[in-house]
């Protein structure tokens, strides 16, 4: 059956569609967090951004621009969030790569953001080494 988004991708479910190509897909939230809040899909079904493969991210990113050039250029807000969210506890509902484009205006407080917090400067860089081990 496949995720809500691939039936949307296949015409199964109603979407309000705004742009495709043989990649990529983009359409409106179906709960905006503003006027214009739309989502952009990889058309082929992968849960999140560590499976999705490399040329596919470039597909959704270069869509994603596409897309928020038009809505600054149709809305003119003030700004955008670009979110993509990864696994449940990072508030991930549907498991198909997608990255969200959300237009602000000044003031208007639909995004919360995370608390800015502390650390000491040498705990950085044990942090960071941490993580370099993994990169391939
Ligand atoms: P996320 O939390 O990043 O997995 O975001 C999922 C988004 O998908 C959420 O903002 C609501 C939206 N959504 C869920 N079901 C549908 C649907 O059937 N149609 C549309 N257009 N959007 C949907």
């Amino acid at each position: 059956m496949g995720s809500i988004f691939s039936r949307i991708v296949k015409g199964e479910l109603p979407a309000a569609r705004i742009y495709e190509d043989d990649d990529t897909l983009a359409f409106l939230d179906i709960n905006p967090a503003s006027r214009g809040h739309t989502l952009v899909i990889c058309k082929e079904e992968y849960p999140d951004l560590l499976s999705v493969p490399p040329n596919l991210v470039v597909a959704v990113t270069r869509t994603t621009q596409r897309v928020a050039r038009a809505i600054t250029s149709a809305f003119q807000p003030d700004g955008f969030n670009i979110v993509q969210n990864n696994g449940a506890a990072a508030g991930q509902v549907v498991f198909h790569f997608h990255v969200h484009i959300i237009p602000r205006w000044e003031g208007d407080r639909v995004l919360a953001y995370w608390r800015p917090g502390k650390v000491e400067k040498s705990e950085l860089q044990e942090i960071a080494d941490q993580i370099k081990a993994h990169i391939d």
